[in-house]
Order: C-alpha cells, then sequence, then structure tokens
C-alpha cells in the first residue's frame, strides 16, 4: 500500500504543553532558532535587518498561539461577529505593538541585550505596512486595536497590497513618487491561507437570469494577527491576494505564444498590486471598482461559508454577522450580498433584502464631493452586469417605496402655493375684465385688439404645476441612479445613495460631520428614516499613540497615576489635571518634550541635512497634502513671519520667539495644486534656512515620506499642532487627538474633531479662529466681489509671484487659486481665515514666552482627552451600531 498524506496523523498525537502566549521555546532561545534556521543568518554581514526578521518570527509563533486559541474560542462560543470592510489599513509597523500587547516587553529587553541591542532599534527594521492613504486608513488600523482589546469578536477585510502608499522622495525641490517594496525583506506578520480560496468573477453576460462571468480569479487569503492589549484575546485582518486559476496556460506556452501563456497571471496580479494613492480626490478607474469587488466578493463568500459550517438558515445571519462599510468604496458589498443570498443560496428577492440591510451598516468619512463615488452605468455593467441589476430593482423597490412621502411632499407643498396663486389668478381675472369694459366702450377696434390682449395673457399666465411631473422631479433627487450633471446623458450609480439605502445604520466620524451629513449630503434621507442616522467620533488608539510612541511621557504619567491602568482606560488621564499646578512635575513633562525634540532634531538632520536646535519651539504640520488642509496658508503666514523677522533690528530679533516648523503629508501624485504646495513649502525652507541673519530664529522644514512611523516620531516631539482646514471640509482629523494626548497645543478651525478636543480640553487652552462652518456658504458666494486682502498676504504673495523664493512662473497657478476669480477663486477661503489666523499665531508667540503656563496647558490637553480613545468609540459602535458583545477567554 503506498502511505498518502492523510494517513499522517493531526494534529500530532503528542500533549500539547505550551499554554498559548508562551510556546516551548523560550524568547531567547526562540530568537537564536529563527536566527539560525529560519532567516539564516550565520554567514551574513546583513545582521540588523536578520536580527529584526528573527525577533518578529520569534513574536510571531507567540501570535500565532494567540490567534489559533481565540479563534477557536470563537468559533465554539458561536458570538456575533463584526466584520470591517475597508480598502484601506495603514497598520505601520508591528513589532513594538505586538510585543507590548503580549506584555513581552521585560522578556525580549532581556534576550536582545545579548546582542547589544534594544527592541526599539530592533524596530527600525522593520518597513511600514502602508496599505492607505490617511486618516480613514489609520483609523481602521486604530480600530482592530480596540475591537481585539475590548475582546470584542471582530474582523477586518481589506486587500493584500503588493505595493502600498508610494514612497515620497524629494528631488530638485520638488515631491518624486517611488514604489513602496513594502514586502521586500518577507512579511512575518501575516500568514498565507491556501487552503481558503473563493472564485470572483467579473465581466461576462446574463444568460437565463444568471450571471455567467467572462474572467474569474481566486481570492487567496492572509491572516495577519491582531493581539489585543493585555488580553487573550488576537483578532484578524484577513487581506485578500489575487491569483489567475490557470496561472500559466501550457498550451499558449507549447506554441511559442509566451506572453499568452501567463496573461491571466498577470491579469489577476493586477488586481492586488497597487493601493490607488488618492485621499479625497477622484479616482474613477474600473480597475479600482475591480479591486472593490474583489475584497468585497471574497469576504462576503468567506463569511456565509463560515457561517453555514454552523447554521443552515440564512434568515438567522443578521445574528451572527455584521459589515461596517468604511466608506463608499466596499459599497458594492450591499448588492453582492443580495447576488450571493439570491443566486447563490437560493433566497428570495425579499428574503435576501430583509437579510442585508440587517447586516450592513456604512461609515461616511468625507464630505468633499469629489470622494463620495459614482460608478457610470456603463462601467458597472460591463464589469458585474447581475449587480447592475440588481442595483436597478433594488432602486426602483426604493423609488415605489417612498413614491407616497414624495407626493405627499408635494402635495404640501402645492397646497402652500396654490392659494397664493389663486389669489394673484383672481386679481390678474379682475383687471382683465375691467379692461375690456373699458375698451368696449371705446369701439369695435378696441375691443378686438384688447380682447387678443386678453388672450395673449391667459396663455402666459402660469398654469398650475403639473403634479405628477412635480413627483418625478422630485423622486429624481432620491435615486441612486441619476444623470451625470457635467455630461448629459451619461447615468451613473451614486455609491453613498446605495449604501444608505442598503444599510440600518449611517455614521459620520464627529459631531459636526455627522450634522453636516444630515443637512448636507443625505436631507432627503434623513426625511425618510431619522433613526438611521447616527455620530461616532473618531478615536486613536492610546497604546500606539501614547504608550509605545512616547514610553518617557508614558512612564511619567504612570508614576504620577500610580498605574498604568490609563493605557486600558483613558479615562484614568484625567487624574493627572492636579499636576499642572505642580512646578515639579511640570519641570519634569518639559524635560521629556526637550528629549522627544532631540530625537526629532536626529531625524531631521538625517532625512534633510538641516540641523535644527532644540530650543526653539517645535510647530508641526503634517497630514495628506491638500487644498482644504490649508498647508498653503501656513506656508504664506510663513513668508509672512521671515519677512517681518528679515526687517527687524538684531534687539528685535533677540526677543523674537524662535520657531521650528515642520510639515511633512504626501499630495497624490495627480494632484496637481497639492505638488506645488509641497515644492512651495520645500523653496521657502531653501530661502529662509540658509539665510545667515535668520539662523535659529526660524527653520521651515519639508520631512518627506510621512508615515505611520514618522508620526510616532514627529507628534511627541511636537508642541503646537495645527489643524487649520477650513471649516465644515475635515470630517473629524485623528492626528488632532494623537497631539493633544501627546501634550501639544492646537491651533485650529472649528472643524470637525477640533471642536469636541476644545469641549473637553476648554477652548480657552486651544488657539481657535477663522470663519464657522455655517458662514462658508456666504462666504463663497461673496467672494465674487471680494476686495478685503490683508495686506500681509498680499505682500506674502508678491515674493512668491517675484520670484524670491524661485520659480515664479512654476508657481504661477498657485497664486492664481487663490487670488484670482476665474481659476479657482480661493474656495478653501485662505483670504477670509488669514488674518484671524495671524492673530492665533501672535497669541501663541506670546503664551510660548511663559514657559510655565505653557507647559500647565500641556498637562491639561493631555489630562483632558481620553474621551478620544478608540476604545471609547468602538465600545460605542459594538453597542449602538453592531450589537457585538465582548467575548473574552476565561
Ligand atoms: C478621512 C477624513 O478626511 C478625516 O477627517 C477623518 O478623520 C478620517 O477620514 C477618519 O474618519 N478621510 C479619508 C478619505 O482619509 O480617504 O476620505
Amino acid at each position: 500500500k503506498v502511505r498518502s498524506m492523510l494517513d499522517i496523523s493531526f494534529p500530532p498525537k503528542e500533549e500539547d504543553t505550551s499554554n498559548g502566549v508562551a510556546p516551548k521555546l523560550g524568547v531567547e532561545a526562540s530568537i537564536e532558532h529563527e536566527l539560525k534556521y529560519r532567516v539564516s543568518a550565520n554567514n551574513t554581514d546583513a545582521r540588523p535587518v536578520k536580527l529584526y526578521q528573527s525577533v518578529a518570527w520569534s513574536v510571531h509563533d507567540r501570535l500565532v498561539d494567540a490567534f489559533d486559541q481565540t479563534q477557536a474560542y470563537w468559533k465554539e462560543k458561536d458570538p456575533k461577529h463584526i466584520y470591517y470592510l475597508s480598502a484601506e489599513f495603514l497598520m505601520g509597523r508591528t513589532l513594538t505593538n505586538a510585543v507590548n500587547n503580549l506584555d513581552l516587553g521585560g522578556e525580549y529587553a532581556e534576550a536582545l541585550k545579548k546582542y547589544g541591542a534594544d527592541l526599539e532599534t530592533v524596530a527600525t527594521g522593520e518597513l511600514d505596512a502602508a496599505l492607505g492613504n490617511g486618516g480613514l486608513g489609520r483609523l481602521a488600523a486604530c480600530f482592530l486595536d480596540s475591537m481585539a482589546s475590548l475582546d470584542l469578536p471582530g474582523w477586518g477585510y481589506g486587500i493584500r497590497y503588493r505595493y502600498g502608499m508610494f514612497k515620497q522622495g524629494v528631488k530638485d525641490g520638488l515631491q518624486v513618487e517611488l514604489p513602496d517594496y513594502w514586502l521586500d525583506n518577507g512579511n512575518p506578520w501575516e500568514i498565507r491561507r491556501p487552503e481558503t480560496q473563493f472564485k470572483v468573477g467579473f465581466y461576462g453576460s446574463l444568460e437565463d437570469g444568471k450571471w455567467v462571468p467572462g474572467e474569474e480569479v481566486i481570492a487567496e487569503a492572509y491572516d495577519v494577527p491582531i493581539p489585543g492589549y493585555k488580553t487573550k484575546t488576537c483578532g484578524n485582518l484577513r487581506l485578500w491576494d489575487a491569483l489567475a486559476p490557470e496561472e500559466f496556460d501550457l498550451e499558449a506556452f507549447n506554441a511559442g505564444d509566451y506572453s499568452k501563456a501567463v496573461e491571466q497571471k498577470r491579469r489577476a496580479d493586477g488586481i492586488t498590486a497597487v493601493l490607488y494613492p488618492n485621499d479625497a480626490t477622484e479616482e474613477g478607474k474600473e480597475l479600482r471598482l475591480k479591486q472593490q469587488f474583489f475584497f468585497v466578493s471574497a469576504s462576503l463568500q468567506d463569511t456565509i461559508a463560515r457561517y453555514l459550517e454552523q447554521h443552515k438558515d440564512l434568515a438567522g445571519l443578521p445574528d451572527k454577522a455584521c459589515f461596517q462599510m468604511n466608506d463608499t468604496h466596499p459599497t458594492i458589498a450591499v448588492a453582492e450580498l443580495m447576488r450571493l443570498l439570491i443566486d447563490e443560496h437560493g433566497l428570495s428577492y425579499d428574503d435576501a433584502w430583509a437579510i442585508t440591510t440587517k447586516c450592513v451598516a456604512y461609515t461616511n468619512h468625507t464630505v468633499m464631493p469629489e470622494a463620495l463615488e459614482k460608478w457610470p452605468v456603463r462601467v458597472l455593467a460591463k464589469l458585474l452586469p447581475r449587480h447592475m441589476q440588481l442595483i436597478e430593482q433594488i432602486n426602483s423597490n426604493w423609488l415605489d417605496s417612498i413614491t407616497g412621502h414624495v407626493t405627499a411632499k408635494v402635495e404640501a407643498e402645492l397646497a402652500a402655493s396654490d392659494a397664493e396663486k389663486q389669489k394673484k389668478a383672481a386679481a390678474a381675472a379682475e383687471e382683465r375684465k375691467a379692461a375690456l369694459v373699458a375698451a368696449e366702450a371705446k369701439g369695435e377696434e378696441a375691443l378686438a385688439a384688447a380682447k387678443k390682449v386678453v388672450s395673449e395673457e391667459e396663455a402666459a399666465e402660469e398654469k398650475p404645476a403639473d403634479k405628477a411631473t412635480l413627483v418625478e422631479e422630485k423622486l429624481k433627487t432620491y435615486s441612486i441612479i441619476q444623470e451625470n450633471q457635467w455630461t448629459k446623458g451619461e447615468m451613473l450609480v451614486n455609491m453613498a445613495y446605495l449604501a444608505v439605502v442598503g444599510s440600518f445604520a449611517v455614521n459620520g466620524v464627529a459631531a459636526i460631520h455627522s450634522e453636516i451629513i444630515k443637512t448636507d449630503i443625505f436631507p432627503h434621507f434623513v426625511e425618510i428614516f431619522p433613526e438611521r442616522f447616527q455620530n461616532k467620533t473618531n478615536g486613536v488608539t492610546l497604546r500606539r499613540w501614547l504608550a509605545y510612541c512616547n514610553p518617557e511621557l508614558s512612564a511619567l504619567i504612570t508614576e504620577a497615576l500610580g498605574t498604568d491602568e490609563w493605557v486600558r482606560d483613558a479615562t484614568l488621564l484625567a487624574k493627572l489635571k492636579p499636576f499642572a499646578e505642580d512646578a515639579a512635575f511640570r519641570a519634569r513633562w518639559r524635560e521629556v518634550k526637550q528629549q522627544k525634540k532631540k530625537a526629532l532634531a536626529e531625524r531631521i538632520r538625517e532625512q534633510t541635512g538641516y540641523q535644527v536646535s532644540t530650543e526653539p519651539m517645535y510647530d508641526i504640520h503634517v497630514k495628506r497634502i491638500h487644498e482644504y488642509k490649508r498647508q498653503y496658508m501656513n506656508a504664506i503666514s510663513l513668508i509672512h513671519r521671515y519677512k517681518v523677522l528679515k526687517e527687524m533690528t538684531p534687539e528685535q530679533r533677540a526677543k523674537a520667539v524662535p520657531r521650528v516648523v515642520v510639515f511633512g503629508g504626501k499630495a497624490a501624485s495627480a494632484y496637481y495644486m497639492a505638488k506645488k504646495i509641497v515644492a512651495l513649502i520645500l523653496s521657502i525652507g531653501e530661502t529662509v534656512n540658509n539665510d545667515p541673519e535668520i539662523g535659529d530664529l526660524l527653520k521651515v522644514v519639508f520631512l518627506p515620506n510621512y508615515n505611520v512611523s514618522e508620526a510616532e516620531l514627529i507628534i511627541p516631539a511636537a508642541e503646537i499642532s495645527q489643524h487649520i482646514s477650513t471649516a465644515g471640509t475635515e470630517a473629524s482629523g485623528t492626528s488632532n487627538m494623537k497631539f493633544a494626548l501627546n501634550g501639544a497645543l492646537i491651533i485650529g478651525t472649528l472643524d470637525g474633531a477640533n471642536i469636541e478636543i476644545g469641549e473637553n480640553t476648554g477652548f480657552e487652552n486651544l488657539f481657535i479662529f477663522g470663519v464657522k462652518a455655517d458662514e462658508i456658504n456666504k462666504l463663497r458666494e461673496d467672494r465674487k466681489n471680494f476686495s478685503d486682502y490683508d495686506p500681509r498676504y498680499t505682500a506674502a504673495l508678491q515674493m512668491v509671484s517675484s520670484g524670491v523664493f524661485g520659480r515664479p512662473e512654476y508657481f504661477e497657478d498657485l497664486v492664481a487659486s487663490i487670488t484670482d476669480m476665474n481659476r479657482g477663486n480661493d474656495w478653501f477661503l485662505l483670504a477670509n481665515d488669514f488674518a484671524s489666523y495671524m492673530d492665533a499665531q501672535d497669541a501663541i508667540d506670546e503664551l510660548y514666552r511663559d514657559q510655565e503656563e505653557w507647559t500647565r496647558r500641556s498637562i491639561i490637553y493631555t489630562a483632558s482627552n481620553g474621551f478620544f480613545s478608540s476604545d471609547r468609540t468602538i465600545d460605542q459602535y459594538a453597542r449602538e451600531i453592531w450589537n457585538v458583545q465582548p467575548t473574552p477567554q476565561p
């Protein structure tokens, strides 16, 4: 008998003596083992990276134990799960976070002594996992950490991009984009699952109502364990890779057609090759829709398959699964879940709809119209014909269901205007009658002329509006399928509308934002289901964003509070408040800040060559580069600052408050103006930083390739941080929370989460300026006749145009975008806010002279903002939307 693989007994008969989080080999021995056998570091001189790899693999093994036990436990208990569907997860590095969440920091530190290394240094061997653009992707990563830390049964689902967010370089004063080879050194944090594969179809046609895809790819799972903080729970991020069903066409190869032989593979590779580098800018490419459908379909198939392992009736799915759609990117889930239930599992349309609308919820992350996805019907119908058919049916049912409501609304409007109209009509009829009587008296001819006039007037008189037409017009505003307002005749699927109709809950990400989506984006949907709309103010994980990125400050906080419980229960930070009044404590607080500034200064030297002192105020502006975020306004203010410093006498300069201003952020590769803003900042830096008259009084630094790891270094060093978007444009912001928790003061507008930070910290402790969100529309309207330019603003722009910073022609349209009525006309209202921005800047300088008061406020910030822990946010989602219960292992 030939023995087969099946004869091998599995799992091994031998008792497993490990207790889960401590495999048989101790930490030190396991690092040694990995070094020798897994990464084979014996005969190479690339030791540092290899040391990182072996440490990572050693942690990996411990994670796998925690992971297996958690997943087995959840399978046994069968609680409801949350599935967080997101096209982006901006994870950053994993090592430090995993070691500390597993509570193994001490053991690893000890084991590494043997190599003369510490965990912090070894961790820098890891490349960032940058599978996200900015706020939305980083929020998803924080949420995973909180879900696991709160023992909530939850998985993330996304795409395993082979190239994440591009690496940003600087060449000749401009941003350049380089590929992000993040998987180059292997990835110890993922587990490939060749046994978990699903087919995903595209194109093709409908035959007898059934979809026959024209192309198929295989989605293969990779699991990324997500350890909770000091709990046995280890969640999962399942990322999908695309494979060709037949990697290699031997027939074509034999016939000499090599490129055809690998054609399928090439096409599949394309789907998961690269993350689209857009953040709130338009990206309507078919490949992007393919990516979205690919990961959504695989995730839904996977969930249903697991559900059916333990349950028979899909009607119970809403009791076991909730799908949270992170922005509109995964919205095709509404149609795909319907298709799977109807076509693959034989449910009726109505039953499928009842299940879908109990399983799906939607979070909106932006009000930028260009980021609210709309797919041409033409593109959808070609790529996903069955889904387009379902969307049409969903839309027609939806419109039918609200026709009564809309008709009543139209009738009410008509009734209101009718009374008015009848009065007018009666008066007009009286006048005409009088005119005819008068004309008759004048004879035949006059009467004939008057009759003509009267009949013309009668014809021109406003006819009562046709109700049916009005109802039809109004219904269009509710329709998921709409005509493109720019390209007549082109029909679009409004994915946000599909998301609202298909979801049982819709939420914004900060209080003001959740109001704006109700009043400006979905007002007509609010009429129909007001209870569907909620707010869930964003949060950040205090593990990564305070405890681990700022161990020095954390140690001080722990010492003051006498416990490190605040890492789990952020409300405890409030107990720091009295320490703000303690001068000795303040001195120590300042010492920590000084240390972090030193580390940042070192990084700046490494990355840019600029030597910056650690004495000046560290003023930080880091986030994606976008016109609405107004890095440009900051740049203009710095030109003014430079000008003022130049004009000062030496005595005046001696009294000036010196600053190091650090910018960081990527401009989407196709975002023309954003790239010019980067160039302008670089040019200002070039001039100012090399001006011997200025010295340490002002440095303007653009730190390239801002990413999660850079943020972990930058944020703890900040003294003031800028969040200065035009009011009403930034949905929430999350870096504002990270800065506040690390004791940086905030200069900002009344926008996004700045408002709630102000409420928690006390507005008197922030530097708030600028117009309010409800003034924006009128101010934009008024810009047609705007002339009220601040002379400082005009002079600064004049310096750009006259070439003080080089390349005046290159910056010409950047200047025009905020000065020329026909070329942008300052849509984000820099000119309106500039004067109050400068006042706030002056107040900052003034306060910085008083270091005791400054430090006092810094402590107040940390003490006041525990509310912004993502644990609080996730707890709210779990209770108020998901209905998912903590399920910790005993
Ligand atoms: C971002 C928003 O711009 C930001 O205000 C918010 O804090 C973040 O989502 C998380 O909710 N949006 C994006 C995006 O990153 O791609 O639209």
